[in-house]
């Protein structure tokens, strides 16, 4: 099959023109679902195997065990879908405008850090991305079951033992940044990925062969807690986004915390300084509009909730992930960051909960806070 040249979802055929090839109109039919990249990557083992399974060997994957337990089903698409052909590949931008001022990377002792706390701009919208994506992915595949009658397919959102960034840069969708996002030039990295799987071949696009990073090293140096082991290697045991989301049921190591400055979910910082993201579009998806009590979120409120308000106000949203023990240590942490006494009294009241996680938290931030000059 002749690769194709990589191309954005640009609607480039009249609706219902049933004499474009398939590939076409699939694309044109993942615009329509608000897709706005979309390529097409053959069912062959990842290059990125075998660094995949270093990256594992040398524990970076901390405690994400779901990665180690399935390294054998990422060998090979087939891992996931047994008679996969193609891998089509769509991306979904979730660029919002900036958090509010005095919520930029300056630095946990400057007067912005004492706002509130920082929510990650992929999980401010009013949906969990997982349920969005996957959900329009369906409509993707019910088309090509119109088309193909009795065909198979497979839609995935991070869920499924993938590699969805090499199958992205192999559908032309763009390169692996130093911080290891997946760029594409024109839209930078604020970029949801998906795929459909298939068993219907498809003609592949061709692979974005470049790198664009030349000498720039700014999210290695940007990054507060060094999570990086080298360009384009992440260890995740030090990435706050880890630590806040993935790290369920654990304290956080202690000369991390610092790092972690008002973050209490996800980070931003590899990319809002990524020269690529300058020009970023904004996403027209209004889902993805940063909520109010998100941006920034008040780490008093997060302090005082109860397991009942915390499931009336984060039933599904990402919030879920790190539950609410999770995230009251989350914002404990950044609040003692904060420099701001005020903060105190909620933090009292955390250091007499129930939960050990959020004890410890408490204690700590109380100490720092009143340690704080
Ligand atoms: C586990 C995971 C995490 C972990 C580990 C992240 C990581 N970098 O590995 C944690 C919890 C830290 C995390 C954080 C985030 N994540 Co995450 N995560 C995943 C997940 C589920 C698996 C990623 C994985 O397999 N990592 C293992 C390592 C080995 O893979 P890798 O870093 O991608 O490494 C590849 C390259 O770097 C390359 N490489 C390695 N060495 C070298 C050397 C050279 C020279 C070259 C060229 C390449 C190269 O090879 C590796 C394998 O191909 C994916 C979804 C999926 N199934 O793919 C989402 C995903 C990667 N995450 C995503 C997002 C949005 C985030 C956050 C931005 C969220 C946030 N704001 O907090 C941060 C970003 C942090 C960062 N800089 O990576 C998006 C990324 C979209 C994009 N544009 O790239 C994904 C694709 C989810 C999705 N469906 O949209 N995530
Ligand atoms: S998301 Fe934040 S902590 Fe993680 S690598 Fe990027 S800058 Fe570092
Ligand atoms: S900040 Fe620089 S090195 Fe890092 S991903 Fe962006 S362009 Fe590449």
């Amino acid at each position: 099959m002749t690769p194709q040249m990589p191309s954005d979802c640009a609607a480039s055929l009249p609706a219902g023109d049933d004499s474009a090839r398939l590939e076409d109109r699939l694309r044109d039919r993942a615009t329509q679902l608000g897709f706005e990249l979309c390529g097409i990557a053959p069912a062959v083992s990842p290059t990125g195997f075998d660094r995949l399974q270093e990256w594992i060997d040398r524990g970076f994957a901390g405690e994400m065990a779901y990665i180690p337990r399935r390294t054998d089903a990422y060998r090979h698409p087939e891992g996931v879908l047994p008679s996969v052909r193609s891998v089509i590949v769509v991306a979904m931008n979730y660029h919002a405008e900036a958090v509010p001022a005095g919520q930029t990377s300056e630095g946990l002792h400057s007067e912005s850090a004492t706002a509130g706390g920082r929510v990650a701009r992929y999980a401010a919208g009013s949906v969990d991305y997982h349920d969005l994506l996957k959900q329009r992915l369906q409509q993707l595949a019910a088309f090509l079951h119109d088309e193909k009658p009795g065909c198979r397919t497979r839609p995935v959102v991070d869920s499924a033992p993938l590699l969805e960034r090499d199958f992205a840069r192999l559908a032309g969708l763009g390169w692996f940044g130093k911080n290891t996002m997946l760029i594409n030039r024109r839209l930078g990295s604020w970029l949801f990925l998906g795929a459909l799987l298939t068993d219907v071949a498809l003609e592949p696009d061709a692979p974005h062969e470049t790198s664009h990073c030349g000498t720039c090293t700014r999210c290695l140096d940007a990054c507060p807690t060094d999570a990086f082991a080298a360009p384009y290697i992440l260890d995740a045991r030090r990435c706050i986004s880890y630590l806040t989301i993935e790290l369920r049921d654990q304290p956080i190591s202690e000369p991390l915390r610092d790092g972690m400055g008002s973050w209490v979910f996800g980070c931003d910082i590899c990319q809002d300084v990524c020269p690529w993201n300058r020009k970023a579009p904004l996403s027209s998806e209004p889902a993805f509009a940063p909520q109010a009590d998100l941006s920034p979120i008040n780490f008093d409120w997060l302090l005082s909730l109860t397991e009942e308000e915390f499931r009336v106000r984060f039933r599904g949203t990402p919030f879920e992930r790190p539950g609410r023990a999770g995230l009251l240590r989350n914002a404990a942490i950044a609040a003692g960051n904060s420099g701001n006494r005020t903060h105190l009294p909620a933090l009292m009241r955390a250091a007499a909960a129930d939960c050990e996680l959020i004890r410890e938290a408490a204690v700590w931030a109380i100490r720092r806070l009143e340690a704080a000059t």
